[in-house]
């Protein structure tokens, strides 16, 4: 970062935290046309009197956005590494929330990671197995509880030194897990209520933290439903990784693995090496695309 640049930490209506080049936080306020700036974004800001106004957006390498089409496009954070998908037994896991956020990762082409936590807890057999799906597939999934400190010890190493975001439903422990990773975070994290499973300390604002192992960890609230930005049909399979390493055996270069004859997915999901749910899935967010690209 140069001088008069910063980095937002957190931001919060008109205004935000920026983090200066001197490692100093400050809080700044935005002119109106800025609305979206998001988490990890790199601005450029003037002192004005007493308050620092935020001028400029720098340029994005890349962002994180949910529910595109139903409401108001929201970001999540910008300018990052890795998602890190936190999901765990209880709230139970949303499958397809997982598979649309890898799909993600694989179109921003960054890393991601899925962490079964709260792994203190027993699992369930078929959730176990469905985990267990993921690391057949090539995906990594890391076992973690803010109970059993020594578990952090392989998620640390994967975090290290990048910009990370810490994405998933409410209640996953995603702040517990802030709390834990970063020693002055402090944060108040939510009671499972037995009931209704929402307590009273849902995250309301993303913020992001220095990691002390170096890199950052963005804290974000939960989310009830991912939908992805618009994805150009073809390269919704990208998302898919066991896609991926059959496609180059479809007859046809350009294979959708829908109807087409000669198809290497289809008939690997006729033979159970493609999982049936997860090639359900692809059908579902290519089919959404589709509709998509109708439109635009
Ligand atoms: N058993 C167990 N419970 C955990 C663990 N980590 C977090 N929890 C509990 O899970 C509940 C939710 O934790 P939070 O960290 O607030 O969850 P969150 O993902 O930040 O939720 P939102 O901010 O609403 O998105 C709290 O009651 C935590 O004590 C864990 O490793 N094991
Ligand atoms: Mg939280
Ligand atoms: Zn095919």
């Amino acid at each position: 970062m140069n001088k008069g640049e910063g980095r937002i930490i957190s931001r919060f209506g008109a205004e935000a935290l920026i983090e200066l080049p001197s490692g100093e936080i400050v809080r700044a306020t935005s002119r109106r046309k800025l609305q979206d700036l998001v988490c990890g974004d790199y601005v450029r800001w003037q002192q004005n009197g007493s308050d620092i106004v935020i001028t400029k957006m720098l340029p994005r390498r890349n962002s994180l956005t949910r529910s595109y089409f139903r409401g108001t496009p929201r970001t999540i954070a910008a300018n990052i590494d890795q998602i890190i998908i936190a999901s765990a037994v209880e709230p139970s896991p949303d499958w397809s929330m997982v598979d649309q956020l890898f799909v993600m990762a694989a179109i921003m082409e960054i890393a991601a990671i899925l962490l079964h936590h709260k792994a203190d807890q027993p699992c369930p057999d078929e959730i176990a197995r469905i985990y267990q799906d993921y690391r057949d597939i090539g995906y990594t999934v890391l076992d973690t509880s803010t109970r059993q400190p020594e578990s952090l010890e392989p998620l640390r190493k994967h975090l290290k030194k990048k910009t990370n975001v810490l994405v998933g439903q409410s209640g996953v422990g995603k702040s517990s897990l802030t709390n834990i990773l970063i020693p002055k975070a402090d944060i108040l994290t939510q009671t499972l209520s037995e009931t209704t499973g929402f307590g009273q300390h849902t995250t309301s604002n993303a913020r992001l933290y220095h990691l002390p192992e170096g890199g950052e960890l963005i804290d974000s609230p939960g989310i009830r439903d991912f939908t992805p930005p618009p994805i150009p049909p073809a390269d919704v399979q990208k998302g898919f990784r066991e896609i991926v390493a059959l496609r180059v055996h479809c007859r046809f270069h350009n294979c959708l693995h829908v109807r087409e004859p000669g198809c290497a997915v289809k008939d690997a999901v006729d033979k159970g090496e493609i999982l049936r749910r997860r090639y359900q899935a692809y059908l579902n967010l290519l089919q959404q695309m589709e509709e998509v690209d109708k439109q635009l």
